[in-house]
Protein backbone atom coordinates (compact mmCIF):
# COMPACT_ATOMS: atom_id res chain seq x y z
CA UNK A 1 0.00 0.00 0.00
CA UNK A 2 1.55 3.67 -0.95
CA UNK A 3 0.51 7.16 1.06
CA UNK A 4 1.51 8.77 -2.75
CA UNK A 5 -2.34 10.05 -3.34
CA UNK A 6 -3.70 8.93 -6.76
CA UNK A 7 -3.56 11.18 -9.52
CA UNK A 8 -6.91 12.99 -10.22
CA UNK A 9 -8.51 13.64 -13.49
CA UNK A 10 -7.90 16.99 -15.10
CA UNK A 11 -11.21 18.70 -14.34
CA UNK A 12 -12.26 16.13 -11.30
CA UNK A 13 -10.34 17.82 -8.44
CA UNK A 14 -12.73 18.34 -5.37
CA UNK A 15 -11.81 21.09 -2.39
CA UNK A 16 -12.08 19.23 0.43
CA UNK A 17 -12.61 21.72 3.62
CA UNK A 18 -11.13 19.95 6.37
CA UNK A 19 -13.74 20.76 9.70
CA UNK A 20 -12.90 22.78 11.69
CA UNK A 21 -11.78 21.68 15.42
CA UNK A 22 -13.44 21.65 18.37
CA UNK A 23 -12.54 24.85 20.04
CA UNK A 24 -11.15 24.34 24.19
CA UNK A 25 -11.19 26.28 26.74
CA UNK A 26 -7.42 27.67 26.13
CA UNK A 27 -8.49 28.64 22.88
CA UNK A 28 -10.43 31.77 24.59
CA UNK A 29 -7.13 32.98 26.81
CA UNK A 30 -6.28 36.36 26.37
CA UNK A 31 -2.94 37.94 25.72
CA UNK A 32 -2.61 39.01 29.52
CA UNK A 33 -2.18 36.71 32.44
CA UNK A 34 -4.46 37.40 35.46
CA UNK A 35 -2.87 39.08 38.30
CA UNK A 36 -5.80 38.64 40.79
CA UNK A 37 -4.57 37.51 44.16
CA UNK A 38 -3.44 33.83 44.75
CA UNK A 39 -6.87 32.01 45.54
CA UNK A 40 -9.30 34.84 44.57
CA UNK A 41 -13.04 33.56 43.70
CA UNK A 42 -12.37 35.03 40.38
CA UNK A 43 -9.84 32.46 38.60
CA UNK A 44 -12.86 29.80 39.26
CA UNK A 45 -15.00 32.06 36.93
CA UNK A 46 -12.76 32.86 34.63
CA UNK A 47 -12.15 28.92 33.89
CA UNK A 48 -15.75 28.23 33.82
CA UNK A 49 -16.23 30.94 31.30
CA UNK A 50 -13.58 29.87 29.39
CA UNK A 51 -15.18 26.42 29.34
CA UNK A 52 -18.50 27.43 28.58
CA UNK A 53 -17.16 29.72 25.30
CA UNK A 54 -15.57 26.64 24.57
CA UNK A 55 -18.51 24.24 24.51
CA UNK A 56 -20.89 26.66 23.20
CA UNK A 57 -18.03 27.06 20.01
CA UNK A 58 -18.76 30.57 20.09
CA UNK A 59 -16.10 32.79 17.75
CA UNK A 60 -14.20 35.25 19.78
CA UNK A 61 -15.31 37.58 16.79
CA UNK A 62 -18.64 37.71 17.74
CA UNK A 63 -18.04 38.13 21.60
CA UNK A 64 -17.81 41.09 23.64
CA UNK A 65 -17.17 41.22 27.04
CA UNK A 66 -18.09 44.83 28.78
CA UNK A 67 -16.94 45.47 32.34
CA UNK A 68 -16.65 48.68 35.02
CA UNK A 69 -14.09 48.99 37.50
CA UNK A 70 -12.74 46.84 40.34
CA UNK A 71 -10.88 43.27 40.75
CA UNK A 72 -13.78 41.45 38.88
CA UNK A 73 -13.81 44.12 35.84
CA UNK A 74 -9.99 43.42 34.71
CA UNK A 75 -11.95 40.12 33.53
CA UNK A 76 -11.91 41.14 29.67
CA UNK A 77 -8.45 41.62 29.39
CA UNK A 78 -8.17 37.71 30.40
CA UNK A 79 -10.40 36.44 27.36
CA UNK A 80 -9.87 36.18 23.57
CA UNK A 81 -12.60 38.82 22.38
CA UNK A 82 -13.59 42.19 22.23
CA UNK A 83 -13.28 43.91 25.36
CA UNK A 84 -14.17 46.87 27.31
CA UNK A 85 -12.83 47.94 30.70
CA UNK A 86 -14.92 51.09 30.80
CA UNK A 87 -15.60 53.27 33.85
CA UNK A 88 -17.01 52.29 37.72
CA UNK A 89 -20.53 51.35 37.38
CA UNK A 90 -21.11 52.21 33.75
CA UNK A 91 -20.73 48.61 32.35
CA UNK A 92 -24.39 48.33 31.54
CA UNK A 93 -25.12 51.61 29.26
CA UNK A 94 -22.03 50.23 27.85
CA UNK A 95 -23.11 47.34 26.72
CA UNK A 96 -26.69 48.76 25.90
CA UNK A 97 -24.53 50.62 23.37
CA UNK A 98 -22.51 47.58 21.74
CA UNK A 99 -25.63 45.77 21.73
CA UNK A 100 -27.35 48.30 19.73
CA UNK A 101 -24.58 48.93 17.60
CA UNK A 102 -23.86 45.61 16.57
CA UNK A 103 -27.19 43.00 17.53
CA UNK A 104 -25.52 39.94 16.13
CA UNK A 105 -23.04 39.93 18.97
CA UNK A 106 -22.95 37.88 22.06
CA UNK A 107 -22.48 40.65 25.06
CA UNK A 108 -21.58 39.79 28.50
CA UNK A 109 -21.52 41.91 31.54
CA UNK A 110 -18.75 41.52 33.85
CA UNK A 111 -18.28 43.43 37.27
CA UNK A 112 -18.28 43.82 41.13
CA UNK A 113 -21.38 43.65 43.76
CA UNK A 114 -19.32 47.28 44.09
CA UNK A 115 -19.84 49.04 40.45
CA UNK A 116 -23.52 47.11 40.18
CA UNK A 117 -25.06 47.88 43.42
CA UNK A 118 -23.70 51.18 44.53
CA UNK A 119 -22.60 53.59 41.73
CA UNK A 120 -23.94 51.57 38.97
CA UNK A 121 -27.26 50.93 40.81
CA UNK A 122 -29.18 52.67 38.60
CA UNK A 123 -28.73 50.73 35.40
CA UNK A 124 -29.96 47.71 36.56
CA UNK A 125 -33.80 47.89 36.84
CA UNK A 126 -33.72 49.39 33.29
CA UNK A 127 -31.68 46.99 31.29
CA UNK A 128 -33.85 44.15 33.25
CA UNK A 129 -36.69 45.88 32.38
CA UNK A 130 -35.99 46.30 29.08
CA UNK A 131 -35.04 42.57 28.22
CA UNK A 132 -32.02 43.49 26.65
CA UNK A 133 -30.45 40.45 25.49
CA UNK A 134 -26.80 39.97 27.42
CA UNK A 135 -25.64 38.43 30.03
CA UNK A 136 -25.03 40.13 33.34
CA UNK A 137 -22.18 38.16 36.02
CA UNK A 138 -22.31 39.99 39.18
CA UNK A 139 -18.94 38.89 40.82
CA UNK A 140 -20.44 39.08 44.29
CA UNK A 141 -17.54 38.98 47.06
CA UNK A 142 -19.60 40.71 49.54
CA UNK A 143 -16.69 44.05 49.63
CA UNK A 144 -14.96 46.30 47.99
CA UNK A 145 -11.89 44.09 46.64
CA UNK A 146 -9.55 46.45 44.37
CA UNK A 147 -9.70 49.54 46.99
CA UNK A 148 -8.66 47.32 49.61
CA UNK A 149 -11.74 46.34 51.63
CA UNK A 150 -14.55 48.56 52.50
CA UNK A 151 -18.15 47.67 53.24
CA UNK A 152 -19.83 47.38 49.97
CA UNK A 153 -23.89 46.56 49.43
CA UNK A 154 -23.86 43.09 50.27
CA UNK A 155 -21.67 42.90 53.01
CA UNK A 156 -22.97 40.85 56.01
CA UNK A 157 -25.15 42.85 58.45
CA UNK A 158 -22.68 43.89 61.82
CA UNK A 159 -19.31 42.11 60.45
CA UNK A 160 -15.76 44.61 60.62
CA UNK A 161 -14.85 46.06 57.76
CA UNK A 162 -12.28 49.11 57.04
CA UNK A 163 -15.52 51.68 56.68
CA UNK A 164 -17.35 50.28 59.29
CA UNK A 165 -15.31 50.01 62.28
CA UNK A 166 -18.29 49.27 64.87
CA UNK A 167 -19.70 46.69 62.06
CA UNK A 168 -21.98 47.10 59.39
CA UNK A 169 -25.09 48.78 60.36
CA UNK A 170 -26.92 48.28 56.85
CA UNK A 171 -28.63 45.18 56.15
CA UNK A 172 -27.39 43.47 52.47
CA UNK A 173 -29.14 43.84 49.33
CA UNK A 174 -29.76 40.61 47.87
CA UNK A 175 -28.95 41.00 43.72
CA UNK A 176 -30.96 38.00 42.55
CA UNK A 177 -34.06 38.98 44.06
CA UNK A 178 -33.12 42.88 43.42
CA UNK A 179 -33.32 41.29 39.25
CA UNK A 180 -36.64 39.45 40.14
CA UNK A 181 -38.39 42.63 41.27
CA UNK A 182 -37.04 44.80 38.30
CA UNK A 183 -38.16 41.91 35.72
CA UNK A 184 -34.94 40.08 34.21
CA UNK A 185 -36.01 37.08 32.23
CA UNK A 186 -33.40 35.12 33.98
CA UNK A 187 -32.01 35.17 37.26
CA UNK A 188 -29.44 32.72 38.40
CA UNK A 189 -26.74 31.92 40.90
CA UNK A 190 -23.56 29.97 41.16
CA UNK A 191 -20.45 29.84 43.44
CA UNK A 192 -16.85 30.08 42.28
CA UNK A 193 -15.50 27.07 43.56
CA UNK A 194 -18.26 24.74 41.98
CA UNK A 195 -16.48 25.74 38.46
CA UNK A 196 -18.75 22.39 36.38
CA UNK A 197 -21.64 24.00 37.60
CA UNK A 198 -21.08 27.32 36.82
CA UNK A 199 -19.95 26.27 33.50
CA UNK A 200 -23.29 24.87 33.39
CA UNK A 201 -25.20 28.21 34.08
CA UNK A 202 -22.95 30.41 32.11
CA UNK A 203 -24.17 28.63 29.06
CA UNK A 204 -27.95 29.01 30.04
CA UNK A 205 -27.92 32.30 30.64
CA UNK A 206 -25.91 33.27 27.21
CA UNK A 207 -28.52 31.25 25.21
CA UNK A 208 -30.93 32.67 27.20
CA UNK A 209 -32.84 35.47 24.93
CA UNK A 210 -33.14 38.26 26.72
CA UNK A 211 -31.88 40.24 29.99
CA UNK A 212 -30.06 37.31 32.25
CA UNK A 213 -28.67 37.94 35.88
CA UNK A 214 -25.95 35.83 37.05
CA UNK A 215 -24.61 36.28 40.87
CA UNK A 216 -21.07 34.40 41.15
CA UNK A 217 -20.68 34.37 45.07
CA UNK A 218 -17.20 34.64 44.11
CA UNK A 219 -14.99 35.26 47.89
CA UNK A 220 -12.06 37.96 48.26
CA UNK A 221 -9.37 35.99 50.29
CA UNK A 222 -7.37 39.25 50.85
CA UNK A 223 -10.52 41.53 51.82
CA UNK A 224 -13.56 39.20 52.47
CA UNK A 225 -12.66 36.88 55.02
CA UNK A 226 -14.90 38.10 57.47
CA UNK A 227 -17.79 37.94 55.03
CA UNK A 228 -19.11 34.75 55.47
CA UNK A 229 -17.50 33.05 52.80
CA UNK A 230 -15.80 30.31 55.44
CA UNK A 231 -20.05 28.72 55.20
CA UNK A 232 -20.94 28.78 52.05
CA UNK A 233 -19.66 25.60 51.50
CA UNK A 234 -22.13 24.27 54.09
CA UNK A 235 -25.29 26.73 53.09
CA UNK A 236 -24.62 26.70 49.42
CA UNK A 237 -27.50 24.05 47.88
CA UNK A 238 -29.13 23.24 44.42
CA UNK A 239 -32.74 24.51 44.04
CA UNK A 240 -34.79 21.65 44.81
CA UNK A 241 -35.78 19.48 41.95
CA UNK A 242 -39.11 20.37 42.42
CA UNK A 243 -38.99 23.48 41.96
CA UNK A 244 -40.67 25.09 38.37
CA UNK A 245 -38.11 28.26 37.05
CA UNK A 246 -41.03 29.91 35.89
CA UNK A 247 -42.65 30.71 39.36
CA UNK A 248 -42.09 33.76 40.00
CA UNK A 249 -42.93 34.12 43.79
CA UNK A 250 -41.23 30.12 44.67
CA UNK A 251 -38.31 31.57 43.08
CA UNK A 252 -38.39 35.17 45.18
CA UNK A 253 -38.72 32.79 48.29
CA UNK A 254 -35.95 30.78 46.96
CA UNK A 255 -33.23 33.70 46.78
CA UNK A 256 -34.83 35.38 50.05
CA UNK A 257 -34.30 32.05 51.95
CA UNK A 258 -32.81 32.82 55.34
CA UNK A 259 -30.94 29.88 55.95
CA UNK A 260 -29.81 28.43 52.91
CA UNK A 261 -28.11 29.99 49.48
CA UNK A 262 -30.08 28.41 46.83
CA UNK A 263 -27.91 28.12 43.27
CA UNK A 264 -28.87 27.43 40.19
CA UNK A 265 -31.35 28.60 37.44
CA UNK A 266 -34.06 30.40 39.80
CA UNK A 267 -36.16 32.12 37.25
CA UNK A 268 -36.52 31.99 33.80
CA UNK A 269 -39.69 33.45 31.36
CA UNK A 270 -39.75 33.63 27.89
CA UNK A 271 -40.32 37.29 26.84
CA UNK A 272 -39.69 39.43 23.77
CA UNK A 273 -36.17 41.10 23.80
CA UNK A 274 -35.83 44.54 23.50
CA UNK A 275 -34.30 45.10 20.50
CA UNK A 276 -35.90 42.97 18.21
CA UNK A 277 -39.47 44.39 19.53
CA UNK A 278 -37.55 47.76 18.81
CA UNK A 279 -36.97 46.70 14.97
CA UNK A 280 -40.11 45.29 14.42
CA UNK A 281 -41.41 48.87 15.80
CA UNK A 282 -39.43 50.09 13.25
CA UNK A 283 -37.54 52.12 15.83
CA UNK A 284 -34.09 50.44 14.51
CA UNK A 285 -34.88 49.44 10.67
CA UNK A 286 -31.81 48.71 9.41
CA UNK A 287 -29.46 46.68 6.97
CA UNK A 288 -28.85 43.04 7.08
CA UNK A 289 -25.02 41.67 8.15
CA UNK A 290 -23.68 39.05 5.79
CA UNK A 291 -24.94 36.29 7.95
CA UNK A 292 -28.54 37.85 7.49
CA UNK A 293 -28.21 39.33 11.67
CA UNK A 294 -30.13 42.61 11.54
CA UNK A 295 -27.62 45.46 12.03
CA UNK A 296 -28.58 49.26 12.75
CA UNK A 297 -27.84 51.77 10.28
CA UNK A 298 -26.20 54.14 12.18
CA UNK A 299 -25.34 56.69 9.37
CA UNK A 300 -28.99 57.26 8.97
CA UNK A 301 -29.57 57.92 12.66
CA UNK A 302 -26.93 59.98 12.07
CA UNK A 303 -28.48 61.96 9.41
CA UNK A 304 -31.85 61.94 11.25
CA UNK A 305 -29.73 64.38 14.01
CA UNK A 306 -27.48 65.92 11.61
C1 LIG B 1 -16.21 56.96 39.66
C2 LIG B 1 -15.37 56.13 40.57
N1 LIG B 1 -15.68 56.08 41.87
C3 LIG B 1 -14.95 55.31 42.72
C4 LIG B 1 -13.88 54.58 42.24
C5 LIG B 1 -13.05 53.75 43.20
N2 LIG B 1 -13.35 52.33 43.08
C6 LIG B 1 -12.66 51.54 42.23
S1 LIG B 1 -13.13 49.95 42.30
C7 LIG B 1 -14.27 50.30 43.51
C8 LIG B 1 -15.13 49.24 44.13
C9 LIG B 1 -14.64 47.85 43.89
O1 LIG B 1 -15.55 46.90 44.38
P1 LIG B 1 -16.42 46.00 43.43
O2 LIG B 1 -17.07 46.79 42.37
O3 LIG B 1 -17.32 45.19 44.29
O4 LIG B 1 -15.35 45.08 42.69
P2 LIG B 1 -14.23 44.10 43.29
O5 LIG B 1 -12.97 44.88 43.28
O6 LIG B 1 -14.64 43.71 44.67
O7 LIG B 1 -14.22 42.97 42.34
C10 LIG B 1 -14.28 51.65 43.83
C11 LIG B 1 -15.16 52.29 44.84
C12 LIG B 1 -13.60 54.66 40.85
N3 LIG B 1 -12.61 53.96 40.28
N4 LIG B 1 -14.35 55.44 40.06
S1 LIG C 1 -8.24 41.91 46.45
FE1 LIG C 1 -9.77 40.30 46.72
S2 LIG C 1 -11.10 40.46 44.90
FE2 LIG C 1 -9.19 41.55 44.47
S3 LIG C 1 -7.86 40.07 43.44
FE3 LIG C 1 -7.38 40.02 45.63
S4 LIG C 1 -8.67 38.37 46.45
FE4 LIG C 1 -9.51 38.91 44.46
Amino acid sequence: MSNTPEPQEEGTMTTQTEPKPKPSAKDYKGRLKPIWCPGCGDYGVLSALLAAFADLEIDPDNLAIVSGIGCSSRLPGFVKSYGFHGLHGRALPVALGVKLGSPHLTVLIVGGDGDGLSIGAGHFPHLARRNVDVTYMMLDNRIYGLTKGQTSPTTPHGIWTKTSPAGVVEFPMNPAALALCYGATFVARGYSSQVKPLKSLIMAAIQHRGFSLLQVLSPCVTFGRKCGFDAIANSIKECPAEHDCRDASSAYQLATDPQNIYSGILYQEERPEFISTLQAMGGARGRELDDGAPEIDVDRLVDQFS
